[in-house]
């Protein structure tokens, strides 16, 4: 792209997870862009270059700066186009939706992946047509098909390192009804997470649950079609400024009874996952070599899962952001993040709050010890 258009760009993919999100987010701020999906060049050189690593999303603004990273995106538009704000204004809806935003991107990777990755006959055709017609666009079938088996390729490497192996199946499964049942719930009772307002965790949950589950054809019909809230909020996330717009967040701070469930995943399962990375980044650490970023995977971490165990690599990005997360509660005035402290000890998050992450900064998808 040699001039920035007068419009922003979204260098993005209809199946891809993280440009859902953001693509959920643009409609609904009524943010004019034009979505591109990324040429092999694009993909491997100019993203690499312009971004750190290659990967999308990457937002390409009319000013002509380049954006990597679905949160970094929505942070920086929303300084741009601060209104309807995505983040709820008072303290502890902010802090949780902060906090379901971490877990969505970051924690329902083994979920997500597995529902793709685990069904070639019905999924891979689809995703290789996009992904091919994207990096060579124009160019023959066998070459677009040629040229998506090296992310292919990638992905079929990870999956064992996600713990997405035969035993596991029956519990990563579990998981998924048990998520997908307090999501259907939730929303019988309300249009949002947070209200009548989307909220930037309902653009974090959209991207596995529209991005991969509702477009697969493996588990639309048994994931979501039979659940009739969920495939509703799926449908309101997917077109340009939903109805009712831009809607309200609950009044008073109150958080929803129905998210006992996403909170319950966060602080008995997530929490221990990122105690787990913690343990190996700080090993990693010290090895590291002046202005070396951290490697993206670590050794394998297990965790509790659905009333078992699930074991994945840990990603030490995953602690950046929950870094970036916790900053946020500490920022707030003294009286806020006391109460927020509180209410979330109360809730079970205790062990979260008392994360004791070294500095970190993003590079991409790595994290890196940050020494400033
Ligand atoms: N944390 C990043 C994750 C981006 C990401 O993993 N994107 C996928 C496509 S949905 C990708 O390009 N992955 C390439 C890779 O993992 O190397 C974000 O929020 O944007």
């Amino acid at each position: 792209m040699a001039q920035p258009r007068p419009f922003l760009t979204l260098y993005g993919q209809k199946l891809s997870w993280y440009s859902t999100k953001v693509r959920a987010y643009l409609l609904y701020k009524g943010i004019d862009f034009f979505e591109q999906s990324p040429t092999l060049i694009d993909y491997y050189w100019t993203i690499r270059r312009r971004c750190g690593d290659p990967a999308i999303p990457v937002v390409v603004t009319a000013q002509g700066e380049w954006l990597q990273d679905s949160s970094i995106i929505i942070e920086r538009l929303e300084e741009l186009h601060p209104q309807p704000a995505v983040l709820p204004a008072s303290p502890l809806q902010r802090f949780v939706a902060q906090l379901i935003e971490l877990w969505a991107d970051e924690f329902w990777h083994v979920a997500a992946v597995h529902t793709r990755w685990s069904y070639p006959e019905q999924n891979y055709p689809l995703w290789e047509a996009e992904m091919g017609r994207g990096f060579a666009p124009g160019w023959p079938g066998f070459v677009q098909c040629g040229l998506s088996a090296i992310p292919k390729k990638m992905m079929l490497d990870y999956l064992p390192l996600m713990g997405i192996v035969k035993e596991q199946l029956p519990l990563i499964d579990r998981w998924l009804e048990l998520q997908l049942d307090a999501l259907d719930a939730h929303f019988a009772t309300l249009p949002y997470l947070f209200g009548s307002r989307p909220s930037i965790a309902d653009f974090a949950l959209f991207g596995p649950l529209d991005g991969h589950i509702y477009r697969d054809v493996s588990s639309r019909g048994p994931l979501i079609d039979r659940r009739p809230n969920l495939h509703a909020w799926i449908q309101r996330l997917s077109v340009r400024k939903p109805q009712p717009w831009p809607g309200e967040f609950l009044a008073d701070d109150r958080l929803p009874q129905t998210l006992g469930p996403l909170l319950r995943s966060i602080f008995d399962e997530m929490t221990p996952y990122l105690e787990g990375v913690l343990r190996e980044v700080r090993v990693l650490l010290p090895t590291l070599k002046p202005g070396q970023r951290l490697p993206r995977t670590t050794k394998e971490i297990h965790f509790p899962y659905a009333g078992g165990s699930q074991f994945r690599m840990g990603l030490p990005y995953t602690l950046w952001m929950t870094q970036r997360t916790l900053d946020d509660l500490r920022r707030m005035p003294a009286a806020d993040a006391d109460r927020v402290g509180a209410a979330v000890t109360a809730m079970g998050g205790e062990r979260l709050l008392a994360l004791d992450i070294p500095r970190l900064r993003r590079v991409g998808l790595h994290a890196a010890p940050d020494t400033n």
